[in-house]
């Protein structure tokens, strides 16, 4: 939610107070607002149009002052959608999150069953039958409930989470990428079975549907965690050591990927798309990303060519079949066939192109890139136009 929208939200909420509305209208402002407010953070298309429809629905039947009854059940039913969209460990679209979702669940609901146990001895005892109980009762309770009951069952999770960890190790079928995690952004390199040479890319994952998939995971400076929700659980990537997480998405689509250890000023800035194809695509993909660059063709586009070589960015950047060769950030070879840009946080389009040129630094604070916001909008907006192109 834009600063602006809050604003405006609280704006309309105030005027809602100061206009003398009654308590429940009062009422009915605030969980209409909360419903917006929650309809406007989630970015996922799904949950806003349920949101709305809900804050719709809400409104109309609030005013008829049926709010204290339907409130509930609309804040429920949000919070249950919630559970969906492109970054939730409850909607796996992968073999390691199927496993942890049914682990979840298995707990849930088995901690709701002992909660309501314990809930029900604790009314017993203070509202139906109060009193003192005999000492050996109490000795029994503590014995049987206290420390024979809860050695039982950390037990049989125990036994049951260690049956679903074999799974997750299983060796991968081939494919390898080594994923490193960067100050604030993902350095990703495939190594398909049949070639000596890593196709690098970056701050974008493809994987085939369906395929196991090795990943190997390191960072050069600081620790970094690397977490797909929708697919597997997460795992520290360490400098100085390699750690292994095997991939098996099961549904095609797009879901995101995020940092999951605080490593810094732009940590929250450091996310990732992935994108789950099938097999034939993917080939087709990994094909294409292995050979050089586009050559442009367009004069807007050689201009921006020269500019970027000029310019310096092929100090740091890579953009095979020119004579940019850096290391230091991102490969732009095909970069704008990527979703987004900036590790996540940007759509891939020529204004956020000159938006990151221009203002590196404001947008992610602390990265190893400075801003060129000195050069002529002009400039920028050529060289953006170029990287746009690299498909
Ligand atoms: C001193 C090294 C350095 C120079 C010079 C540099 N960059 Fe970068 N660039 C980086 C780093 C590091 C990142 C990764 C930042 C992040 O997302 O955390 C980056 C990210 C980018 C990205 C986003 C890439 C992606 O995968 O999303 C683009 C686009 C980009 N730079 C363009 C340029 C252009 C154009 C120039 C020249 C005008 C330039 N860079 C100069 C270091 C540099
Ligand atoms: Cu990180």
């Amino acid at each position: 939610m834009s600063g602006t929208a809050i604003a405006v939200a609280r704006f309309r909420f105030s005027a809602f107070v100061h206009a003398g509305e009654s308590a429940r209208k009062y009422r009915l402002a605030r969980v209409w607002l909360a419903l917006k407010y929650l309809r406007d953070v989630n970015s996922d298309r799904v949950i806003r149009s349920v949101a709305s429809a809900f804050c719709f629905r809400c409104l109309p039947a609030a005013r008829d002052a049926r709010l204290g009854r339907t409130s509930p059940v609309c804040i429920s039913v949000f919070i249950l959608t919630a559970c969906a969209g492109p970054q939730s460990a409850l909607a796996p679209a992968g073999v390691g999150a199927e496993n942890l979702a049914q682990l979840f669940w298995a707990m849930l609901i088995g901690a709701a069953l002992i909660w309501t146990v314990v809930v029900g001895f604790a009314v017993y005892v203070t509202c139906i039958k109060p009193g003192a109980h005999s000492e050996t009762t109490a000795s029994r309770l503590i014995i049987w409930g206290g420390v024979a009951f809860p050695v039982i069952v950390l037990a049989i999770l125990l036994a049951y989470g260690l049956t679903l960890m074999p799974g997750l190790r299983e060796a991968g079928e081939g494919l390898r990428i080594a994923v490193s995690g960067e100050l604030w952004w993902w350095r990703m390199r495939y190594f398909p079975p049949d070639t000596e040479n890593p196709i690098e890319s970056a701050n974008e994952i493809r994987l085939p549907v369906g395929q196991r998939v090795e990943i190997t995971l390191t960072s050069p400076e600081v620790i970094h965690s690397f977490w797909i929700p929708n697919l597997a659980g997460k795992v520290d990537m360490i400098p100085g050591r390699t750690n292994v997480l095997v991939l098996e998405p099961t549904k095609t689509g797009v879901y995101r990927g995020q940092c999951a250890e605080f490593c810094g000023a732009s940590h929250a800035l450091m996310a990732f798309s992935v994108v789950v194809v099938e097999r034939d695509e993917f080939d087709d993909w990994l094909e294409k990303q292995a050979r050089p660059a586009l050559r442009p063709r367009a004069p807007e586009l050689k201009a921006g060519r020269d500019l970027f070589l000029a310019t310096g960015c092929g100090a740091c950047h890579t953009v095979r079949g020119t004579r940019a060769a850096g290391i230091i950030g991102p490969d732009l070879t095909h970069v704008g066939g990527r979703l987004t840009i900036g590790a996540g946080i940007l759509p891939n389009e020529i204004d956020s192109f000159a938006h990151w040129i221009a203002e590196t630094q404001q947008i992610k604070p602390g990265v190893h890139m400075p801003s060129f916001g000195m050069l002529p909008k002009g400039e920028i907006k050529a060289i953006a136009a170029y990287l746009e192109s690299l498909k």
